[in-house]
């Protein structure tokens, strides 16, 4: 099988696919998109995404975009991993739902957040209202230590990727059991080899 090639910028969205390519022992081809030099918006890119937007990861000629899409593709493409439960277990349910949960919900919600916009109709909101997102949060999280219980899953990259985000840049309290949640995930080894990469990166691009 041909390595996927994974298109990837530090310091955005990229991260969160960076760290499920690490989860994976690296098995992506990682090619920097250099946001700076706005690399996202020539042609050549923007046939593989034409919103111009990282992350992309292209395999057997196939593009696949969006950072939630690329980690479930991931999980499926390389099973032996076990961060996806598998089409015919009971969980794989809450691993959709979670993961989907995260660029559905919460990233709207904080976004809104970060731009002052209050929104009356929650009915028609599709993250209905902050309550609603930090409770179904904490739902989500339960008893842990993961999304699925005692199992790590691509999920908790998705989901555990927006809701550390969210924490550090102040859209979601660190409160419990959000901060002990994240703990547990940014101390994973594949994190960290994620974030060490990404500074690697930065100064590759000699931006840092
Ligand atoms: N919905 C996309 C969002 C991707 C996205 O907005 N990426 C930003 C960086 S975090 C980007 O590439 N921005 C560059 C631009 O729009 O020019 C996903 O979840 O992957």
């Amino acid at each position: 099988m041909a390595k996927p090639v994974l298109y990837h910028m530090p310091q955005t969205r990229g991260g969160t696919t960076m760290w499920m390519n690490e989860e994976l022992d690296d098995v992506c081809d990682v090619k920097l998109i250099n946001m700076k030099a706005s690399e996202q918006k020539s042609p050549e890119f923007l046939k593989i995404n034409p919103m111009g937007k990282i992350p992309a990861l292209v395999h057997d000629g196939v593009a696949v975009t969006e950072a939630a899409a690329i980690c479930a593709y991931l999980a499926d493409v390389f099973p032996q991993a076990g961060l996806a439960p598998a089409a015919n277990d009971p969980k794989r349910g809450a691993y959709f739902r979670w993961m989907f949960f995260a660029p559905s919900c919460i990233e709207p919600m904080m976004l809104d957040k970060f731009a002052q916009v209050k929104r009356e109709n929650t009915a028609s909101v599709g993250y209905g209202s902050e309550a609603d997102v930090l409770n179904a949060i904490k739902t989500a999280i339960g008893d842990g230590p993961y999304l699925l219980g005692e199992k790590f899953t691509a999920a908790d990259v998705v989901f555990g990727s927006t809701l550390n985000f969210a924490m550090m840049f102040g859209a979601i309290e660190k409160t419990e059991p959000f901060a002990s949640y994240a703990g547990r995930l940014t101390a994973r080894p594949a994190f960290k080899r994620a974030m060490e990469k990404n500074a690697t990166f930065m100064k590759e691009l000699g931006l840092e």
